[in-house]
């Protein structure tokens, strides 16, 4: 056996059905890779194979399926009794591309399409360790994210819709019990039991979900006190290595000066006068199952909350424009419309000079550059500071010696210019934003 890292690994599978070209297929599947190595896990290999459907009872024909087991350790086929449902139509099998190395053994199966629940059932028993399907994996991502409650309620109630028809299948409780624990009712089943319990979460989490709706605005007016800087953008625009490399999650990670750090927002690294908090939205996925629009949406909730919108695009990726139109078309449904926003045109190293200086044209006031580039980052950095200071006022502040705690708060809301101290106290010049300013003058106005 080889030494295994700390991370687990996950073996993909996908059908490619008669409309879907090779080239769609491997878009789709390199989508699936970057949201599984989002949820920790590394990608050990994978199992394709072109099929009429991928509605067939074990999704992978038999010889196939006897393939993907070899990952896992698990017997290849599901019990001979069950599930013979017809014979898995001619297998139309492609030459194995990956040959599994059974020493590099995977504990979880993740099948890039919307698996039914029997589907599910099905091929874990042929596997032997847990199957996720494509939802299950946005949703697992989504949660992650989910930061105001709209969006945690929102991402939850996802969460149980999904669960409760895959319930069904697992449920090993056939055995009716009366008066069991936790208030089974008579002659209800285990499954019932947990049925009932996701539909009257349900129906609470919905409830609450309308008693929230003008929550949104109380938090908005709350974050314009702070300077918050959202990335939004398509998965693989390159937002998290952006806000590693601004916020120098990576240095900290190194130093272990925290135990646990929250990586969707954090201040600009080195810390800046007043403090800019950077925060990644979760990236648009090209393939956003449906039942996952609203909570998809519930999570760019940040995004509308933000001070300044960084839009920023894999300007590489030769379909840039068309995902740029569908993120600002998105952002203005969340109600995120007129927001101040910047441009950013990553991986310009992956780009010719020719195609750059026509970009350049047709973008005149995007900025350009590159996360690997330290110097594209010092300027995107000075340019958000600059924008900052655009909308700032200098102002004289009277400080009594009786309000010094207040102090603190003015140092990391504003850049103080110069400082006086008198008899009184201190005077001192700085430089706010207006709304930072008035909350500051209601407290020393107290
Ligand atoms: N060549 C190049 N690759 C980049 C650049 N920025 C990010 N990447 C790569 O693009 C991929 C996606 O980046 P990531 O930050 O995860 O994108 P996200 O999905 O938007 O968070 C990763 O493999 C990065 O290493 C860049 O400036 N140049
Ligand atoms: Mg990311």
């Amino acid at each position: 056996m080889m030494t295994t890292p700390s991370q687990p690994r996950a073996v993909l599978v996908a059908i490619q059905t008669p409309h879907v070209t090779r080239e769609e297929l491997d878009g789709s599947l390199q989508e699936l890779t970057r949201l599984v190595k989002t949820l920790g896990y590394s990608v050990a290999g994978h199992v394709t194979q072109k099929r009429s459907s991928d509605k067939f009872a074990t999704v992978l024909g038999r010889g196939k399926l006897i393939e993907l087991a070899q990952w896992t350790g698990g017997p290849g086929t599901i019990a001979a009794s069950e599930g013979a449902e017809g014979s898995d139509e001619g297998e139309a099998d492609e030459s194995s591309e990956t040959s599994p190395s059974p020493q590099e053994q995977a504990q979880i199966v993740i099948v890039d399409c919307d698996l039914s629940p029997s589907q599910l059932n099905n091929l874990e028993r042929a596997v032997g360790v847990p199957v996720l399907d494509r939802t299950g994996v946005i949703i697992e991502i989504f949660s992650r994210h989910a930061r105001t409650r709209a969006a945690r309620l929102q991402v939850e109630i996802a969460r149980l819709n999904y669960l409760a028809p895959r319930l069904r299948e697992t449920g090993g409780g056939r055995e009716r019990q009366s008066g069991g624990i936790g208030g089974k009712g008579a002659g209800e089943t285990s499954l019932e039991l947990d049925k009932r319990r996701i539909r009257d979460r349900l129906k609470e989490l919905r409830t609450e979900l309308a008693a929230i709706g003008d929550e949104h605005h109380t938090r908005r007016a709350r974050r314009e006190n702070e300077l918050t800087v959202a990335l939004v953008g398509y998965t693989n625009a390159g937002k998290s290595s952006l806000m590693r490399a601004m916020t120098g999650i990576d240095v900290l990670v190194a130093d272990k000066l925290f135990a646990t750090l929250d990586t969707t927002i954090r201040p600009l690294y080195p810390e800046t006068r007043p403090k800019v908090l950077m925060t990644d939205t979760v990236g648009f996925i090209k393939k956003l199952p449906h039942d996952l629009v609203a909570s998809f949406k519930s999570t760019l909730d940040e995004a509308a909350c933000a001070s300044l919108v960084l839009f920023v695009v894999d300007a590489s990726d030769p379909s840039f424009r068309s995902q740029l139109e569908v993120t600002r078309k998105v952002l203005a449904e969340v109600g995120a419309t007129d927001m101040p926003s910047l441009l950013v045109l990553n991986k310009q190293d992956r780009l010719g000079p020719e195609a750059v200086t026509s970009l350049k044209a047709e973008y005149p006031d995007a900025v350009f550059l590159s996360t690997r580039r330290k110097e594209d980052l010092n300027m995107l950095r000075e340019r958000i500071l600059r924008y900052f200071e655009r909308e700032m006022i200098d102002e004289e502040l009277h400080i009594p010696f009786t309000a010094q705690k207040i102090l603190a708060e003015i140092r990391t809301r504003m850049r103080i210019l110069s400082e006086d101290y008198d008899a009184e106290g201190l005077t001192i010049r700085v430089r706010s934003t207006p709304e930072n300013l008035m909350v500051i003058k209601q407290k020393l106005a107290r």
